[in-house]
């Protein structure tokens, strides 16, 4: 299955997030956007630990793969010319004088900035972030999808359907897309979902108990 950065994207953006209970006194950090990355990608929890006494996500990207050998058979590192979309950006010191930071680049960086999701300050959005002060990048194994042309339409449309099914077990609710099946429990989080995921724009079916089963184990392979 092809990860789809961009789905993963949209699942957290505005969010405030905190994957690791800490640190206690502001629980949402830049390193909770790179625990998200990590699971996504199949890591575990342990995978993503900083080590040191202070716990500095920066850690991560300068003990790798001695701290956390896992991180290996799930990233390369690389130093920090040719971000690409789909790395882990880890900075020494945001913007040259800043705290150590972590985000994901959403596109190729420019000469001086990179387009990533982040955290802290704030709930989880895109910004282009400062490119001085990075140490270098973990780039997943994993394939990304390439970036998508600029759109003619709106994100992700025809990509998402609603999925109803009425079956012995009573009605259920699914979002369906590329890799990605998704039960909720009602009408109400599915709508809330594919907002998120399409703006809105997915059309709904009722299908069969076979169906829904197919399009199920589809998107588990
Ligand atoms: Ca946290």
């Amino acid at each position: 299955m092809t990860f789809n950065l961009d789905a993963w994207a949209d699942g957290i953006d505005g969010r405030l997030l905190d994957l690791d209970a800490a640190p206690a006194q502001q629980p949402a950090q830049c390193h909770d956007v790179w625990l998200s990355y990590l699971y996504a990608l199949g890591g575990k929890p342990g995978d993503g630990h900083a080590p040191g006494a202070a716990g500095w996500t920066s850690e991560v990207w300068k003990q790798y793969p001695t701290h956390r050998p896992n991180l290996a058979k799930l990233f390369t590192r690389h130093g920090p010319s040719g971000i690409r979309r789909g790395d882990v950006v880890f900075w020494s010191a945001y913007d040259g004088a800043g705290l150590p930071h972590v985000a994901v680049a959403l596109a190729d960086a420019g000469p001086t900035t990179v387009e990533c999701l982040t955290q802290n300050p704030g709930p989880v959005h895109r910004e282009h972030l400062s490119r001085r002060g990075v140490l270098g990048v973990l780039r997943p194994i994993t394939k990304t999808k390439p970036a998508p042309p600029a759109p003619t339409h709106q994100k992700g449309t025809n990509m998402f359907m609603i999925y109803r099914k009425i079956g012995r077990d009573g009605i259920a609710w699914a979002v369906v897309g590329p890799g990605f099946f998704l039960e909720v429990p009602t009408q109400t989080e599915a709508s809330a979902i594919n907002k998120q995921l399409s703006g809105g724009s997915a059309p709904a079916a009722l299908v069969s108990d076979a169906r829904w089963a197919q399009h199920k184990a589809a998107a588990a392979r």
